[in-house]
């Protein structure tokens, strides 16, 4: 799995906002992650963290990791930070699933049905999940301060809404692993005033 980092290029990432909105509240943003060649890139995720806004989920916030057909389902669970994932197996066979990430590090011995205690993902950051029993195993479960967040389609394209104000997009990749951040930048979601374009990636760039 895409786990290594070093050499990977990085990513840059445009984000065109537009469809302004009469009034100040939510603006639909249509944010497209490219590849260093320019290349649309699904599976990524974006989130934007609004002025304001609370990073941590409200109590009670719940998410599911499975394990079915000895895969996790969904391979990509994005969560808001405080969010309690449980990790359900549907197969009749038992797993063992672990994370060393230092986002979450955590591990529940061979189990099958589901585990009494979900996991409580208490940092932003990526957890990169395996399986003891089977090796090919493995998904990321991203953490982001912020309720707002969408992965990208195969168009690259991630779909949110925020209020207006002065926010911060950020992207992620699974390519990037569990030890670099997402690559972050500030715009200003406007009530009104068209399209705009905003772009991130200097900070990693070679
Ligand atoms: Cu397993």
């Amino acid at each position: 799995m895409p786990q290594t980092k070093s050499s990977r290029p990085p990513l840059l990432t445009e984000a065109l906002l537009g469809l302004a909105c009469a009034q100040a509240i939510a603006a639909p943003l249509s944010v497209t992650v490219l590849d260093a060649n320019g290349s649309p890139l699904p599976d990524a995720v974006v989130s934007i963290e609004v002025a304001g806004g609370k990073p941590t989920a409200a109590p009670g916030t719940q998410a599911e990791m499975g394990q079915r057909d000895r895969s996790f389902v969904p391979t990509l669970l994005v969560v808001q930070t405080g969010t309690a994932v449980s990790f359900p197996n549907f197969d009749t066979i038992r797993h063992h699933i672990y994370s060393f990430s230092s986002t979450k590090p955590f591990e529940i011995k061979l189990y099958a049905g589901t585990p009494a205690a979900p996991v409580v993902f208490d940092k932003a950051g990526t957890a990169i999940l395996g399986c003891n029993i089977h090796d090919r195993m493995t998904a990321f479960i991203h953490v982001v301060n912020t309720p707002h967040f969408a992965i990208t389609n195969k168009a690259g394209v991630a779909t949110l809404e925020v209020p207006a104000g002065d926010h911060t997009v950020q992207a992620w990749h699974p390519q990037m692993g569990d030890k670099q951040p997402p690559q972050r930048q500030g715009f200003k979601a406007q009530a009104a005033g068209g399209p705009r374009v905003i772009r991130l990636g200097s900070a990693s760039k070679p």
